[in-house]
């Protein structure tokens, strides 16, 4: 079977986010079809959008997924509602976002779904853990490298790495 290599972005800004993340992590390890690889640092970051909003936590997990794309993120989708996610307002408070940066050097431009990300070249949030795992990746479909990308981003909302970080052994099934 064909195996694509993604970049998830994963968000949280409310109650114990790094707990969340742990939760979402392990459930995307027992999820058929994809295999956790390697986990950026978490990062407590500047809302961007809706500002009037508790910082987020943010990382970055690349898997291995024999899945499609509209699989994947049905899967995501089906983890955040599990995890009790109720979009109250659109880019408001959130248990946990789970989405999809990259999917190998894949273009998808449906209603529900675009990969690239749209908006990920604008958001250090993602470009910065993106950049701690895969710092010389070309995003293919966008023309740029991540280094790249991240430079033109840098400083202008706060990004900050911070102490605590999930290991792999923690959240992987096996
Ligand atoms: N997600 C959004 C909107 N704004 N800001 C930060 N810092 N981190 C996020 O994950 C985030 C955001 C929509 O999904
Ligand atoms: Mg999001
Ligand atoms: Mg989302």
């Amino acid at each position: 079977m064909n195996t694509s290599s993604t970049y998830l972005g994963l968000g949280s800004n409310i109650g114990d986010r790094i707990g969340y993340f742990r939760e979402a992590l392990a459930r995307l390890a027992r999820t058929e079809g994809i295999v956790l690889v390697k986990l950026s640092p978490v990062y407590q970051t500047e809302p961007v959008g809706y500002e009037a909003q508790e910082d987020f936590y943010n990382m970055v997990v690349r898997t291995d997924t024999t899945l499609s794309p509209t699989d994947l993120l049905s899967a995501a989708k089906a983890i955040e509602e599990d995890m009790g996610r109720v979009e109250a307002a659109h880019k408001g408070p959130r248990t946990i976002d789970i989405d999809i940066l990259l999917f190998g050097d894949e273009l998808v431009d449906e209603y529900k779904l675009s990969i690239p990300h749209p908006r990920m070249l604008d958001r250090e949030f993602v470009l910065r853990p993106l950049f701690d795992l895969e710092p010389d990746l070309d995003i293919i479909p966008f023309h740029t490298s991540v280094r790249d990308a991240l430079s033109k981003v840098a400083g202008v909302k706060r990004v900050v790495r911070i102490e605590d970080s999930i290991d792999l052994s923690e959240v992987a099934d096996g």
